[in-house]
């Protein structure tokens, strides 16, 4: 029988995701959101009616705790976090006490008032850093390149620790990267697809970016809140990889969403140094052969049919405010 969920980060790309995901399962869905003087909702507004939102906070342990009481949910999704990793270099510390201790916060509000709940945390690639083996794994030794890396390996290793020191049902997801119409506009996908359709529009003429080379495996993040879900749904709590088992290039992307409205990247994008990391992260590629074999899960949006999807998406939101403005202008 579906349950009830809490979810932190409702108001993220994936927590909007996944609430659409659960509702449609039959869950009762709660989540949290942090005070703001703007409106944060923008991503779950469809959703305001079917979705109870509550005011908490991941570094403030005492509303945790409040609401695991109130809601008593019979699982919780941990996807709350500084998810931006230049941000981490320059704001270590609170990256380290939202993206790291907070784990230990939402776990401890668990422990103390029903350990039976059961917990999933959202892991990173980011912690394989400079790579050590590729394909990367679940065995594969860790070794992060960003005070957000870093922090993840913290709340990975607690999820693992709580669940052996205290029997907890507590699995860690160490997905790869995943993109959507929904990605914030900072993150580099979203950032070209936007600015695509920006030049497209005549809105633009350039699109300033960092380094190119940079390889990823980037898959749809609605084929990967689905296997959030089936993580729980487990005879016992394990730790998965979550990847497509494709690598590309950000030049790629590049090329792929400019190809797409017809126009030649190398007229528009100009490289810019300041988006360069202090540390970078080179080549992630996903083996998910245990994910597979276990939970049954394989992604099912293809990397073209993602740029695509997201440059469509861009040209749309776009050519409505355009059209809004003249008419507006007229
Ligand atoms: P987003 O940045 O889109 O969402 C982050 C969410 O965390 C937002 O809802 C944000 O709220 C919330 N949040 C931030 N700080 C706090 C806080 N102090 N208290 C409560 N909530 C807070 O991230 P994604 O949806 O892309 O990612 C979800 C999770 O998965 C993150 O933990 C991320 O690190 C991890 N991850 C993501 C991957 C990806 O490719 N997308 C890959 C691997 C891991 P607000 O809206 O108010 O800012
Ligand atoms: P990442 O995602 O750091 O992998 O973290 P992001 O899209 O920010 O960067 C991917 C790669 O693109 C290169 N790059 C640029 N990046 C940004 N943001 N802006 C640019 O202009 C630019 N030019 C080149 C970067 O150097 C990098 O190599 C994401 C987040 O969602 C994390 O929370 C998550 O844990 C990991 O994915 C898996």
């Amino acid at each position: 029988m579906p349950g009830t969920a809490l979810i932190t980060g409702i108001t993220g790309q994936d927590g909007s995701y996944l609430a659409e995901f659960l509702l449609g399962r039959g869950y009762r869905v709660h989540g949290i959101v942090r005070r703001a003087s703007t409106e944060p909702t923008e991503r779950i507004r469809h959703l305001q009616d079917q979705v109870v939102l509550h005011q908490a906070d991941l570094t403030d342990l005492a509303s945790l705790v409040r609401l695991v009481q109130e809601i008593r949910p019979t699982e919780f999704y941990n996807l709350a976090a500084q998810s931006f990793v230049p941000t981490s270099w320059h704001e270590p510390i609170l990256t380290g006490d939202v993206t790291g201790l907070g784990v230990a916060r939402a776990l401890e509000a668990i422990r103390l008032v029903d350990p039976d709940i059961r917990f999933y945390q959202a892991s990173s690639s980011e912690m394989f850093g400079k790579v050590q083996e590729t394909p990367q794994r679940e065995t594969t030794p860790l070794y992060p390149r960003s005070p957000y890396g870093v922090a993840k390996v913290y709340g990975h290793y607690l999820t693992i620790n709580y669940r052996e020191s205290y029997d907890m049902y507590a699995c860690s997801g160490i997905l790869f990267n995943h993109e959507s119409p929904r990605r914030g506009l900072e993150f580099v996908t979203r950032k070209i697809t936007h600015g695509v359709a920006r030049v497209k529009l005549g809105l633009d003429s350039e699109l300033r970016l960092g380094n190119l080379q940079a390889k990823r495996d980037w898959g749809f993040a609605g084929d990967y809140v689905r296997a959030m879900w089936m993580m729980l749904q487990q005879d016992e709590a394990d730790d998965f990889v979550i990847g497509t088992g494709e690598t590309h290039s950000v030049e790629e992307f590049v090329q792929i969403a400019f190809d797409y409205v017809g126009l030649d990247w190398r007229q528009h994008v100009v490289i810019d140094p300041q988006f360069y990391r202090p540390a970078e992260v080179d080549l992630l590629l996903g083996d998910r052969t245990k994910a597979e074999r276990q939970l049954g899960w394989k992604p099912e949006v293809g990397f073209e049919d993602l740029v695509t999807m997201m440059v469509d998406n861009d040209l749309a939101l776009l050519s409505i405010a355009t059209d809004t403005d003249n008419r507006m202008a007229a």
